[in-house]
């Protein structure tokens, strides 16, 4: 009847108005949200929308007296295959209690969200542990190649790997938009923001420390470490500016 029907058309009046009134408040954009929304949590998995909600993502969160830290790259043990294609590189892979690429388009909607800061950490076999901290980080969307915007190094021992890559769109070995003649993922077995072609390939082959058989084809970070070592953990990390 009449009274049916409206009852209905007000539930469904309030479901509208809740999602898009209110989902940025309830839905976490990244592992800031996540933390403000229990400041009991810790260091973990958590489920985050860069792009909305219809769009959960699982995410490892980085949390304690440094800030609440998006996690998205990790390697930590070479588990997981990081030669893959361009689709795998936008939409994302691997597994966020372990190693991941969270996903080019996830990070270019949260770097359209907020205004963020970069950390990368790094270890090398020998338990050294080093970073390089960023306090300006975005990407361009696909159309713009998901060019890379970083600036404002500070060194934490691991010197500046990133600057030489600033400006440059992303690459993988069936997309080439490095400023090479080559294609620098295929040389270098990875995936990245490659110039000509690069002083950091965090998604390089996983190869447990110093081997030179073949040039800079490791998880590398050259200005810490050379171009013959690869890294045994890096993680590359936002969290928003203040
Ligand atoms: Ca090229």
């Amino acid at each position: 009847g009449g009274l049916g029907s409206m009852v209905f058309l007000l539930s469904v009046l309030l479901l509208v108005s809740l999602l898009t009134c209110c989902a940025p408040f309830i839905l976490p954009l990244d592992c800031s949200d996540v933390y403000n929304q229990d400041t009991s949590r810790t260091s973990g998995v958590y489920t985050i929308y860069p792009i909305g909600a219809t769009s959960a993502v699982l995410v490892y969160c980085d949390i304690g007296s440094q800030g609440q830290w998006t996690v998205f790259q990790r390697r930590l043990d070479g588990s997981v295959n990081f030669y893959r294609p361009w689709d795998q590189y936008k939409t994302g892979f691997g597994n966020a209690a372990g190693e991941y690429w969270l996903g080019l388009e996830n990070v270019f909607y949260l770097t359209q969200r907020k205004r963020y800061k970069l950390m990368v950490n790094m270890e090398d076999f020998d338990g050294n542990k080093v970073f390089a901290h960023y306090s300006s980080f975005s990407i361009d969307g696909e159309s713009g190649g998901y060019k890379l915007n970083v600036s404002g190094f500070t060194d934490g021992g691991a010197g500046d790997g990133l600057s030489y890559q600033n400006g440059q769109k992303f690459t993988t070995f069936d997309k080439d938009q490095d400023s090479w003649p080559g294609n620098c993922a295929k040389s270098f077995q990875g995936a990245f923001w490659y110039n000509n072609c690069h002083h950091a390939n965090p998604n390089g082959a996983y190869r447990w420390g110093a081997d030179n058989t073949f040039y800079a084809v490791g998880v590398e970070w050259a200005r810490w470490k050379g171009h013959n070592y690869s890294l045994k953990t890096i993680s590359m990390k936002l969290s928003p500016v203040q």
